[in-house]
């Protein structure tokens, strides 16, 4: 009987986990806030699980506030994003990620950071 009490609480754990996969951004370059070197830079973006490179997307924020797809390229993970921004004059930008996780669920967030 305990056993059974047991292996239902497992499960139950097992499916709260799952439920909450969803990715969360782990880490990023550039760093949120940070300044770096232009006018090419590598992006790369690591989530805490697999995601559908497929259904997910990069937007890029300008100086000017205009907006710019990013094209994604090979990740180096299941878990990550990768692309490359090139001819970036000085200024403030925005990346903006939307990825939809091994769960089903999607999120969604924004990087700010600075070309020198
Ligand atoms: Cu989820």
């Amino acid at each position: 009987m305990a056993n059974r009490v047991l292996v239902a609480l497992a499960v139950a754990l097992a499916i709260t986990d799952l439920a909450f996969a969803h990715a969360v951004l782990l880490k990023a370059n550039p760093t949120p806030h940070g300044l770096v070197a232009g006018p090419d830079i590598d992006i790369e973006l690591q989530f805490n699980s697999r995601i559908d490179s497929t259904r997910s997307r990069l937007t890029l924020v300008l100086p000017d506030h205009t907006t710019r797809s990013v094209s994604l390229q090979q990740a180096s993970t299941p878990a990550s994003l990768g692309a490359r921004l090139t001819g970036l004059s000085t200024g403030e930008y925005i990346l903006r990620w939307q990825v939809l996780a091994a769960d089903g669920h999607i999120t969604r967030g924004e990087i700010p950071f600075q070309v020198k």
